[in-house]
């Protein structure tokens, strides 16, 4: 939102000026008209409509093959995600399938996800490798997911999440594993211009606390930024493992102390909440939500979109889950999806808000107040979209 006096910043009968792709003025509509006219600027009324900054999606999954409706109906048969996981389904059924499929398909599957997410006013949009894990499989997906944002008009931001699950190869060889994938694969993708971040999954039935430091030291030695699956099923520490280094997110925390809060804090790390995931797995506790935010610890919410445990590609329902089952408020759901999920992905000085400066990506919405993007379920207010200064059809 732009600054104003209203909360959300909201600026009534405003204007905004584009030049090139970035925002060049904001302000009063009365005054734009005047300069508009006065310089010749051609202009677009929007007649009503409310002006967001683009929706940033700053965590998903969204390239991988196959998907997993079994599961869901073995879940609500009784079975839990990590009983799956463990008899060899989970993650690893998406790691075969993903291996499996080609890379045509993969693309095509993974761009009719982006257009659902596009089509609710998402300008920018994290894919998060993992569903290879070994160094082919797992530059397929990456070089998918940039695929995506050249041919598409959304911006991708890549994320090779090196340590998601163990492969069947690798059983007896874990630390084979782990030291592979940040002495070799990492450094192999970043140098190929694949990697814009890295991720790594803390969870007794994934990788621990150490194993993931080892990998995220890998990273740092880099210059590559990191996120971190942290405290999705148990608390492991994994926050203040985000913390200590420098993480730019730590996501899911439905179980983080108060100590994990208050690192992130100081780490200025962002706290990304997944409530598709918590839904999909029907999970009891929130995340501490107060907690958090009285820490200081910036939120913002994000589809996790996923075949095991949050097939979901609508932000707006993500941001309606956020509010309705973790007690966000509509303006933090719409901060955590703008302003926050921009700082989460590195790019806050860049995109998220309506400044001067800042890249035109823009969401057009039939909405009465803000609040409504938060509000409905399965309703898509979106009418239009401005992808860096131009409109997208
Ligand atoms: N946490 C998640 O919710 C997804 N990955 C992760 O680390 C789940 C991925 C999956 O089940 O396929
Ligand atoms: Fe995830």
């Amino acid at each position: 939102m732009a600054q104003g006096a209203e909360p959300y910043g909201v600026i009534r009968d405003g204007a905004i000026a584009v030049k090139g792709e970035r925002i060049a003025w904001v302000g009063p509509a009365a005054i734009g008209g005047r300069l508009a006219a006065a310089h010749g600027i051609p202009v677009r009324d929007v007649e009503g409509l409310w002006i967001t900054p683009g929706l940033i999606d700053c965590h998903t999954h969204l390239v991988y093959g196959g998907q997993r409706v079994e599961e869901f109906e073995q879940r609500l048969n009784g079975a839990s995600y990590a009983d799956i996981a463990q008899a060899g389904g989970g993650i690893q059924s998406t790691v075969r399938a993903t291996r499996a499929a080609s890379f045509e398909g993969l693309a095509a599957a993974a761009a009719a996800r982006a257009r659902r997410l596009m089509s609710e006013g998402v300008t920018t949009l994290e894919i998060k490798s993992g569903y290879g894990l070994e160094l082919a499989a797992e530059r397929r997906l990456l070089e998918v997911a940039r695929g995506i944002g050249r041919e598409l008009p959304v911006s991708v931001r890549t994320t090779f999440l090196g340590l998601h699950a163990l492969p069947e190869e690798f059983r007896t060889a874990r630390q084979a594993f782990v030291d592979r994938a940040g002495n070799e694969w990492l450094p192999a993708l970043a140098a190929e211009g694949l990697v814009d971040a890295v991720d790594a999954f803390c969870e007794s039935i994934a990788f621990s606390p150490a194993e993931c430091r080892q990998f995220l030291a890998s990273a740092a030695r880099l210059g590559v930024p990191a996120h971190v699956h942290a405290g999705q099923l148990s608390d492991m520490g994994a926050a203040e493992l985000a913390a200590g280094c420098r993480a730019l997110s730590a996501d899911h925390l439905e179980y983080v102390s108060a100590d994990g809060a208050r690192a992130l804090a100081t780490a200025g790390t962002v706290a990304v909440m997944l409530p598709g995931a918590f839904y999909t797995l029907r999970q009891g506790d929130p995340p501490p939500v107060a907690l958090l935010r009285e820490a200081g610890v910036p939120l913002a919410v994000a589809t996790d979109c996923n075949p095991g445990t949050s097939p979901c590609t609508s932000l707006l329902l993500a941001m309606n889950m956020a509010c309705t089952l973790f007690g966000l408020t509509p303006h933090e759901a719409l901060a955590g999806t703008t302003r926050v999920a921009a700082r989460a992905l590195g790019l806050g000085s860049d995109r998220g808000t309506i400044e001067v400066g800042k890249r035109a990506d823009l969401a057009l919405w039939r909405i009465e107040r803000p609040a409504e993007l938060s509000y409905g379920m399965g309703a898509n207010s979106c009418v239009g979209v401005v992808y860096r200064g131009n409109s997208r059809t």
